[in-house]
């Protein structure tokens, strides 16, 4: 496997330190995922309340052939190159699709988590063992002045999950108008963005009672404690969810049940916790056709298609 980019310890060291040393205090969701945070984001992906994985596969499966279609080129072949793209599941599904039709083209899946990657590579080795993979680990921003590297063919780039999600307003646009800035006029933008539905439904996806959502967001204080020997009592922190019908906003906290003192070792910080204080660690944006609309004028691309599943809960646009 090929690992050129790594995300930097010095990142993760300079992030936490700022901010828990802002008010209100946040961490970046990017830091749920290791090899725990990896398998706890399974784990979510495979219940019925995380509604988007089943609405993905429903449309990936369900237009297989049409999405299949738009990405091919008779000619030359072409790159395909996935951001974030954990356990590639719902990927499978078009990878088969195109390998079984005669598609000339490489698979370049790339993810933040070194474990996820290794992980997807060896399975593709196992399932589809003539499929020509090349695996890269690194986060979003960083891998995207690379994609400039792949235009001696078409590219389409796809990035499923709705993982830009993640990202508030701004930052997406900035994401988007770097992967435009990538694109020649014959490549494509493949993105899974999840819709503005009944609030409930949208609650319940983030707030289990297994307790599993709960468990991803304290990975973050659990890596703290690990790698920069923090002294966090996940115990003592809760869960909290809130979502904003309005904005379409999710937002995942983790709150403080009492006044506490945590010491982080390898940050030399004290951090002073008052009881019911927060962190906010998440956003996870939910959207409409206006919003995805505003956002590709924003950033410069165009709506070609748009695909639906049968509740309407999920949609996957494709740019130019
Ligand atoms: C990866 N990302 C799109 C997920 C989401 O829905 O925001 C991460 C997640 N957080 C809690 N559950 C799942």
């Amino acid at each position: 496997m090929d690992t050129k980019i790594k995300p930097q310890l010095n990142t993760f060291k300079t992030e936490i330190f700022e901010g828990l040393s802002s008010f209100p205090k946040h961490l970046s969701s990017k830091y749920f995922y290791d090899k725990k945070g990896d398998r706890l984001f399974q784990e979510i992906m495979a219940m019925p309340d995380y509604y988007l994985t089943g609405c993905e596969f429903e449309i990936l499966s369900t237009y297989t052939e049409t999405i299949g279609e738009y990405f091919r080129d008779r000619e030359n072949g072409l790159d395909l190159i996935e951001l974030g793209a954990g356990d590639g599941k719902k990927t499978k599904v078009l990878l088969k699709y195109m390998a079984e039709n005669n598609f000339n083209f490489v698979y370049k899946p790339i993810d933040i988590s070194e474990n996820a990657v290794e992980l997807l590579s060896n399975n593709l080795a196992h399932e589809m063992p003539t499929l020509n993979v090349d695996a890269e680990v690194g986060e979003y921003f960083e891998v995207l002045e690379r994609l400039k590297g792949f235009n001696k063919r078409k590219k389409v780039i796809m990035v499923l999950g709705s993982n830009i999600g993640n990202l508030k307003h701004p930052r997406a646009i900035e994401f988007l108008s770097k992967l435009k800035d990538t694109m020649l006029p014959e490549d494509l933008l493949f993105m899974g963005f999840d819709q503005k539905k009944n609030p409930l439904t949208v609650l319940n996806a983030y707030n289990d009672e297994a307790g599993i959502t709960e468990a991803f967001n304290k990975n973050v204080l659990a890596r703290i404690n690990r790698e920069l020997g923090g002294d966090f009592d996940l115990e003592k922190f809760k869960h909290w969810e809130v979502y904003d019908p309005e904005t379409g906003t999710a937002k995942s906290f983790l709150v403080a049940t009492e006044a506490m003192k945590i010491t982080i070792e390898k940050l030399r910080l004290t951090v002073n916790f008052e009881q019911w204080e927060t962190i906010h660690t998440e956003i996870s944006q939910k959207y409409d056709d206006k919003i995805v609309n505003w956002l590709a004028e924003e950033s410069g691309l165009i709506i070609e298609k748009s695909f639906t599943d049968s509740q309407e809960y999920y949609k996957n646009y494709l740019f130019r």
